[in-house]
């Protein structure tokens, strides 16, 4: 249970193309652009690089919904370009991990147009296709973008499922020929010399036979949410296994699965080294903690956050998954706002709380993510109005509950600033000219107007920047096998503005002291931590090496790690 694996030991870099670097001035991030930045990743010294799609897609969800998995989007590049980024990669030592997007496909894929011409098409059954009842869908659930799950097909008079957009039908995986189809894709990549997967809503492959109706929870909408239908459903794991066997094991890659809605005991079943089905997970509990709960407006329904209950969380999957799972550390990804905004100060305390909230995270055990600006400590976006929002997702909503349902367009629009997914998808921040620096043309989504503070080179200029931090922190966990393989406990339980925990491993201890509030609370060190011999390994202000560390008067957002003996 406490193999050293390669995956453990890195740190990983999630690149959202379309919003990374547009290198022909079209306004659209591509393939070149990311070629171009590599030295800037390298510098930095992240391992790995997880691409978010890349494939032929319509771009409803920007790549989620893939018409050719085994081509490139026209936007970004060639496969010739891809290649050339893979190879540029692998000089510099980084490895490549790809999206793999194979609950749904793109309705423009040619399974689906070949699956909608007629029942009896030999492609009919890779979707899920059903008649209506009573002359509605066929049943009441709810897509994950608002509405019904299910689309009416005038051509053959029956509704095919869709968790995600209309766009995005779902892959009937009951059918052995739709697992031999993904499973040959991916050995093509692999094949390729791609060096993983992130697995996109891999928990949902699994549909409830009969696909009843859910529970009526939400009485404010005709459709409702269908989770213990299809969420680890009964087939999950004979697909996952089958996947592993015929495709996974012959490799040595790393793969991540994006899990919503598991629990811990899920997170040891999916990723123990005995018989799991990947190597680590992405869970969505901390990502819930500002939500409230039972809402009917789910995500968007926003609650201040406690320390304590983020505590709950993180301890509870800190010690439960210790020797038994692994786990991905992430507090950023192109699904959610930036962490700054969320967790920190992105005013007066931005690069203390950046740099607070980095420790935090990267002194845990997992595997570390940083999400493409992050490590500048870019912010969230407050948009004017609807039209400069550019997700699904964020548009799906306003037309179902401001323009069907007649909600409070202020209180949408504050939730969109707070929580919408193009907090994440501004363009990366590469200097202060014209459009920082993303293109030479106009870009497909708005820069954030805060570029010319906060932006790459005014960051590797500083050396007190977030950047020089985060390099720091990914420095350490090269040197120090405590931050990947030693245990967690929690100290100051109750504390609402103070996490502090400490990592063991054999004689060693490394203490971590975090300040989540712009007050200065003081730490007191619990009397059972004792030791002789104290390094400072990392901190967000000047410290004085030689400090007492049993009462510490903490800055506002202040960090620091000790590595005690
Ligand atoms: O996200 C899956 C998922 O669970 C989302 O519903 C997520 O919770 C939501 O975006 C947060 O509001 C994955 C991808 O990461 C996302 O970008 C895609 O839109 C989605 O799958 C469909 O492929
Ligand atoms: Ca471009």
């Amino acid at each position: 249970p406490k193999t050293k694996q390669w995956w453990k030991e890195a740190v990983v870099y999630q690149i959202y193309p379309r919003s990374f670097k547009d290198s022909n001035g079209d306004g659209i991030g591509d393939l070149r652009g990311i070629i171009e930045k590599l030295d800037y990743l390298q510098e930095l010294g992240v391992d790995v690089v997880w691409l978010s799609p890349v494939y032929k897609s319509p771009n409803d969800d920007n790549g989620y919904d893939i018409s050719d998995y085994q081509d490139i989007m026209d936007e970004f590049g060639t496969l010739a370009d891809w290649d050339e980024l893979l190879h540029q990669m692998h000089a510099r030592g980084m490895k490549l991990v790809m999206d793999l997007v194979v609950n749904h496909t793109s309705d423009e894929h040619h399974w689906f147009i070949e699956s909608r011409k007629s029942k009896d098409n030999p492609y009919r059954d890779y979707y899920i296709w059903r008649p209506g009842k009573d002359g509605k869908e066929p049943n009441n659930w709810q897509s994950f973008f608002s509405g019904s799950a299910w689309q009416y097909d005038e051509a053959t008079g029956e509704y095919y499922l869709h968790l995600f957009s209309k766009k995005q039908p779902d892959l009937n995986w009951e059918n052995e020929k739709v697992r031999e189809e993904i499973f040959n894709m991916m050995t093509w990549w692999l094949d390729r010399g791609i060096d993983g997967f992130r697995m996109d809503v891999i928990n949902l492959l699994s549909k409830v036979e009969g696909l009843p109706d859910a529970p009526v929870t939400n009485l404010d909408d005709r459709y409702q949410w269908g989770g213990q239908y299809f969420v680890n459903g009964p087939k999950l794991m004979d697909y996952l296994r089958e996947m592993k066997e015929k495709v996974l094991s012959k490799y040595d890659i790393m793969t991540v699965g994006e899990t919503p809605m598991v629990t811990t005991d899920d997170a040891i079943r999916f990723t123990n080294e005995q018989d799991g089905v990947m190597n680590m997970l992405f869970q969505f509990e901390h990502m819930d903690v500002d939500t409230k709960p039972g809402s009917s407006l789910g995500k968007w329904d926003i609650q201040p956050w406690k320390l304590t209950d983020l505590k709950k969380i993180m301890s509870k999957w800190q010690v439960e998954l210790h020797g038994k799972g692994w786990n991905s550390l992430y507090l950023e990804n192109h699904d959610q706002p930036r962490s700054v905004s969320r967790f920190g100060d992105d005013k007066m305390y931005r690069v203390e709380s950046a740099k607070m909230l980095a420790t935090w995270l990267h002194m845990m055990q997992g595997t570390p993510y940083i999400y493409q600006g992050q490590e500048i400590g870019m912010t969230n976006v407050a948009f004017p109005s609807i039209e400069y929002y550019r997700d699904v997702e964020t548009i799906n909503l306003w037309n179902d509950v401001v323009v069907n349902k007649g909600y409070d367009p202020d209180k949408i629009l504050k939730a969109i600033h707070y929580r919408g997914r193009d907090n994440a998808r501004t363009p990366m921040q590469w200097d202060a000219t014209k459009h920082a620096g993303f293109t030479t043309g106009t870009p497909w989504i708005d820069v954030n107007p805060n570029y010319c503070d906060i932006n790459v080179e005014q960051a590797m200029k500083d050396e007190n920047s977030v950047f020089h931090y985060y390099k720091k922190l990914i420095r350490l966990r090269k040197e120090h096998p405590i931050i990947v393989y030693g245990s967690y406990e929690l100290l100051l339980e109750d504390d609402e503005q103070i996490y502090a925990y400490v990592r063991k491993f054999n004689d060693e201890q490394l203490l971590v002291i975090t300040n989540f509030s712009s007050e200065q609370p003081t730490f007191i060190l619990p009397a059972h931590i004792t030791f002789t011999e104290k390094q400072l390994l990392i901190s967000n202000y000047a410290v004085d090496e030689n400090e007492s560390i049993d009462t510490i008067v903490l800055k506002p957002y202040e960090a620091r790690v000790y590595k005690l003996k």
